[in-house]
């Protein structure tokens, strides 16, 4: 599509380092446009160089020695203070949302709370932050164990979840009492330069939070390669992640990964139809498709697969498009044309596939106002099989794979059978077969009744094989990624005791 021309003067936003906003090194910037109707310009946001990294990661060493040491119920304060402030401005940062990145404003809102959640829980953490003592071997000794900041941490933050992501990273982070340098993604910088503004208005000090906005290839790697940082973060698409790691890993950082999915709803025939169509719909359709939970294949016992592929076509038809800022609107827009372009690409593979059949959707939408933004009808695909390329690779998208099984054990095979273990769902009324597939998946997540996707905040999210590399954000575990466990030994009994010996 040629780029059209913007209706409204955007606004030119700049880094923000040591608490002060400003200008990219280069003077370059990056035109974030609204997906909905690209010729809306959002703002432009710095393309940032290494030499903003530069300055971004010194900023935040120097503002480390200071920082660890503010007691850690002293930055929970600062924390549930900004927690005020996002309620406030929930609104106003979720109509954001929505313009930078298309879903719908009911789900960015949402965004916008999970931010919320996820600031009082982890505030909370701030009176807890629990170490243990234990005891010692020798006598007249203390053992303990604290958990201590690990430093400056690198966070690199999809476009997806563009408030709450980058609120699991960072507040957990600063509860913890390390400082951060965020790069958001350049589709959606606004919400997290949102998030900082509250933070900043709550008084978080300088120094303490970084952004510096711009390309992966630039910002990014410049950030998770710099010899400043000693932790990266990460949390994107699984061929990034795979470069994040291998270059931290060089240079010896910590690093946690949060990747792909290819999220699975299994239905038995004993399932409440309706609840799970709904179910269906949510998890496939909700923010296009886009989450990393998204269901993207529904996996449904024989008997009942003609009766539920039916329901599903027609519903999944009756969706409307639009943009995310009218009520009238039930799925957004993808994020941008390299995403159109890979869906319709997915699209392709599975017609081509022997024997997948397109029951709905499957076009590019461009009636109407649709024709400016980046519009793909809801797709459902019947017929497919386990190792289809459609049922094995992430598609990001609003496509949805139906495929049959014999039983659960079936369904659990299937379900198991990709490179992925992020979020997993089964409907049926037997409690039996419930505790069968909570045992047997190999997920992160697993929902019962419930769709793939509406993770809380206060549980773990994360997930295995290719999804991460073992962490967890959210819960309590998130604290195991941002500090570091001190042994702390205290001897007093006046003389030399020597450990494994006397
Ligand atoms: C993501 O898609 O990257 O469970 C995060 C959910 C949301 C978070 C999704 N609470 O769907």
């Amino acid at each position: 599509m040629a780029k059209p021309a913007s209706r409204v003067k955007s606004a030119e936003y700049r880094n923000y380092i040591n608490g002060k906003w400003t200008s990219p090194e280069s003077n370059k910037y990056i035109e974030n446009r609204n997906p909905a109707d690209t010729r809306e310009i959002i703002g432009r946001f710095p393309a940032s160089s290494p030499q903003d990294v530069d300055a971004a990661v010194n900023a935040a060493s120097e503002a480390f020695s200071k920082w660890r040491r503010v007691p850690a119920p002293r930055r929970a304060e600062i924390l549930f203070r900004a927690g005020e402030i996002l309620i406030k401005r929930k609104s106003e940062f979720a109509r954001d949302m929505t313009r930078e990145m298309g879903k719908v404003f009911k789900e960015a809102s949402g965004d916008v709370q999970e931010a919320i959640d996820m600031t009082f829980f982890v505030a909370g953490e701030g009176r807890r932050l629990h170490g243990f003592t234990t005891k010692a071997e020798l006598p007249n000794k203390f053992a303990m164990c604290t958990r201590e900041p690990i430093g400056v941490c690198a966070l690199i933050t999809p476009w997806n979840f563009p408030m709450a992501i980058p609120s699991w990273k960072i507040m957990p982070a600063l509860v913890c009492g390390n400082t951060v340098v965020i790069k958001p993604a350049e589709d959606t910088p606004l919400s997290t330069y949102n998030l900082a503004a509250a933070c900043e208005e709550a008084g978080v000090p300088a120094g303490v939070i970084n952004i510096v906005s711009g390309h992966g290839e630039e910002a990014g790697a410049a950030l998770a390669t710099h010899p400043g940082v000693r932790l990266v973060s990460f949390t994107g698409s699984t061929d990034v992640g795979r470069t994040v790691s291998q270059s931290a890993a060089r240079s010896g950082k910590i690093c946690s990964l949060e990747m792909g999915g290819k999220n699975v709803v299994m239905i038995m025939e004993d399932a409440d139809l309706e609840l799970a169509l709904e179910g269906v719909l949510w998890g496939a359709f909700g923010t296009s498709g886009q989450r990393c939970t998204a269901a993207s294949r529904v996996v449904v016992h024989k008997k009942i697969a003609k009766k539920f592929t039916a329901m599903l076509a027609e519903r999944a038809g009756k969706l409307r498009l639009g943009n995310g800022l009218s009520d009238k609107s039930d799925v957004g827009p993808v994020i941008n044309q390299d995403a159109v372009d890979k869906i319709l690409g997915y699209i392709q593979i599975g017609q081509n596939e022997d024997g997948a059949k397109i029951l709905c959707g499957g076009h590019r939408a461009e009636k109407g106002d649709l024709k400016w933004g980046y519009y793909i009808e809801p797709t459902v695909f019947a017929d497919v099989k386990p190792r289809m390329r459609i049922a094995q690779e992430e598609i990001f998208g609003p496509v949805v794979s139906l495929i049959e099984c014999r039983d659960l054990d079936h369904a659990i095979e299937i379900a198991n059978g990709v490179k992925y273990g992020l979020s997993a769902s089964l409907y049926t009324r037997d409690v039996n077969r419930a505790f069968q597939a909570m045992d047997n998946m190999f997920t992160g997540i697993f929902y019962v009744n419930a769709s793939t996707i509406g993770a809380e905040v206060h549980l773990p999210f994360g997930g295995t094989k290719a999804t991460g590399n073992g962490h967890r954000e959210g819960g309590t575990q998130v604290l195991d990624i941002f500090s570091e466990w001190k042994a702390i030994y205290v001897d007093y009994s006046g003389k030399l005791q020597r450990a494994q010996i006397d």
